[in-house]
């Protein structure tokens, strides 16, 4: 396996960070998880730029343009042969030393790792995945904005951790005034009455790619859609729950603390969904050779 390090390839055991990079001493640094699906790249543009904003928003000074981080990430999935693939781009603010002080790293790193793709079981997306509300509400975005994707994601993880407690594979997550923000690394949608509802950024979701892809589908299938205010009182009596995110695609939910959701089973127009969206990644993305 060849990873992209500070724009040179490298193999897997001298992919190398120092000790004293911030992206590991303080989680000082974003990220971005990107797939390919047969030789095209879901979506690249819209990755990058969240990317950048993410940098933009930590004040992280992208070392390379966006045309060479396109460049890297081809090169990186040329490198490993792989038409396939989950797409994992780093950049950490660089190394300092043992102070906070982000002045003391003079370079930020760069890594692009390019692997095949761990796909979710087949039986979360035919039967469906149930999930509970668990006790750490998603970050305040006046603390620290969820749709930053920054490399600290201990919030995400203390979350995913009291699903596990549950016996649940996913936690859904409050923000701070009860309202449903979203999921570890899934965004959440449900169906009422032919409408598609997915809450607004503002209540400190990450404005995700596949969240939008969703979105932008909807008319196709006949619905209509709506960013609004979500409690658990609507998921309750949603006709259909579903998460979106780059790892899981559209993953239906049929059960939230316990209680059914709609018939117990993936609805019909969350299975149409994804149907359509698998469509679409067949055709649409940033196309390379191998
Ligand atoms: N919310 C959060 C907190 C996320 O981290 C999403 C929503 C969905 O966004 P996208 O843009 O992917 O539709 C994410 C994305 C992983 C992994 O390795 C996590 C994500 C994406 C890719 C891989 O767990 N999170």
């Amino acid at each position: 396996m060849k990873i992209y390090l500070n724009g040179k390839l490298v193999k897997k055991q001298d992919a190398k960070i120092s000790v004293f990079d911030h992206g590991l001493l303080y989680g000082d640094g974003v990220f971005e998880g990107i797939r390919s699906y047969g030789c095209l790249v879901f979506k690249l543009k819209e990755h990058i730029d969240r990317l950048y904003c993410s940098a933009q928003a930590i004040c992280l000074k992208m070392p390379i343009t966006k045309e060479a981080m396109t460049k890297a990430i081809i090169t990186t999935l040329k490198a490993n042969k792989l038409s396939d693939a989950y797409i994992r781009v780093v950049v950490t603010r660089g190394e300092g030393d043992l102070g906070l002080d982000p002045r003391k790293c003079k370079s930020p790193s760069i890594f692009i790792i390019a692997d095949k793709i761990v796909l979710y079981p087949k039986e979360f997306y035919q039967k469906g995945l149930s999930i509970v509300t668990v006790p750490t509400v998603r970050n305040i975005p006046e603390a620290l904005n969820p749709q930053i994707k920054s490399l600290n994601y201990l919030n995400n993880i203390l979350a995913k951790i009291e699903a596990i407690n549950f016996n649940v594979e996913e936690a859904l997550m409050l923000n701070k005034d009860g309202l449903v923000a979203e999921c570890t690394g899934d965004n959440v949608f449900m169906l009422k009455n032919h409408t598609l509802i997915t809450p607004p950024t503002a209540m400190g979701v990450l404005a995700g790619i596949t969240r939008q892809s969703v979105l932008d589908l909807s008319p196709k299938l006949g619905l209509k859609t709506e960013e609004q205010l979500i409690t658990r009182y609507d998921l309750f009596n949603a006709d259909e729950v579903f998460l979106t995110g780059t790892a899981a695609e559209i993953i239906p939910v049929v059960s939230i603390d316990r209680r059914i959701i709609g018939r117990g089973k993936p609805g019909k127009f969350t299975l149409n969904l994804i149907k359509e969206f698998r469509k679409v990644t067949k055709i649409q993305g940033a196309r390379y050779a191998l």
